[in-house]
């Protein structure tokens, strides 16, 4: 039995990196999950650190699953210690509720969180993104504004990420394999043209793979804008909501949803322009979401 860090996974194949082997694409083993995991109904996830043995045909098994420091659904991978959410200012438009809807999840599994824009040459005439992201800043979260395309704002980016394990998360086209290829020189990972995209729906990257960086790794995702609030309670939602957050402890109840409730401070807050309304306005939303869901099961 051998030791080894799960760098990818394909079709029903993990490709395990040894213990001490530089990373590198002969170096892998590719290995099927051992029958067991499925009885359980875990599976192996990127990011894995995993006991595995080689078996008579070149490939290998795994065996066992190391105990995880994170886990996220979607994109699937464990033991990331920071989610780079990536989002375009243009094609496709910079869309706030979906990247409220991200920090929720990333809140959730308690992962640090930076915020990348990218294709910032394309210079949209609708400039409001700028004036949605600023609030973002004053939660605490760090904000990379670039282009791929440029070489803009690329170095910040690699420096923030150099020694760590991140994990890239957005829309299908924002330009999350171009901003690896641009943090990587050398790196050809596949990208494509939005306008074909958008016609077929058609997500290029169909993987998650983790790629060494600067003494870290950053694993490049397929994108996604569906996303479920499958394991969050309505009363965690607030806690994953950084600015309200901060409200909530004034709430006259415990408990609080900060909907209809008498002597909401959330509410008092929004009402003062102390707190973005549109921020209010997606708890909301998330908030019925979670509700709805309630009912269906
Ligand atoms: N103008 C401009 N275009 C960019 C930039 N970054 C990416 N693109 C283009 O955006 C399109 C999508 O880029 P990808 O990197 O494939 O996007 P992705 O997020 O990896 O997409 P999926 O793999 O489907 O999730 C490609 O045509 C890129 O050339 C940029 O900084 N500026
Ligand atoms: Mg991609
Ligand atoms: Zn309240």
């Amino acid at each position: 039995m051998a030791k080894g860090l799960i760098v990818k996974a394909l079709s029903g194949y993990y490709y395990v990196l040894p213990e001490g082997q530089a990373p590198g694409t002969e170096a892998l083993v590719q290995c099927r999950a051992r029958g067991i995991f499925k009885k359980h109904k875990v599976s192996p996830l990127v990011g894995d650190r995993v006991d595995f043995s080689l078996t008579e045909n070149g490939e290998g098994t795994v065996d066992a699953i190391g105990e995880r420091t994170s886990e996220l659904i979607r994109p699937p991978i464990a033991n990331t210690e920071l989610a780079v959410l990536v989002f375009s200012v243009q094609e496709p438009a910079f869309n706030d509720q979906l990247l409220d809807k991200f920090l929720v999840h990333i809140e959730k599994a308690g992962l640090d969180t930076v915020i990348v824009l990218t294709k910032t040459d394309l210079k949209p005439e609708d400039t409001e993104w700028v004036s949605r992201i600023e609030p973002y800043r004053r939660m605490g979260y760090d904000i990379f504004i670039t282009s791929s395309k440029q070489m803009e704002g690329i170095d910040a980016v690699r420096a923030r990420l150099s020694g760590t394990v991140s994990v890239f998360a957005g829309q299908s086209g924002v330009g999350k394999s171009s901003l690896v290829n641009a943090l990587l020189p050398g790196l050809k990972l596949a990208t494509d043209e939005i306008s074909m995209r958008l016609g077929r729906g058609k997500h290029t990257t169909r993987h998650v793979e983790l790629i060494p960086l600067n003494g870290g790794w950053v694993a490049d995702t397929p994108g996604f804008s569906q996303l479920d609030f499958l394991e969050l309670e309505a009363e965690e939602l607030s806690d994953c909501f950084r600015d309200l957050h901060t409200y909530a402890p004034a709430c006259r109840f415990r408990g609080c949803l900060h909907h209809k409730e008498p002597g909401c401070a959330v509410r008092a807050a929004v009402e003062q322009g102390e707190l973005a309304s549109w921020r209010y306005e997606h708890y909301l939303q998330f908030l019925t979401e979670i509700k709805e869901r309630k009912r269906r099961y």
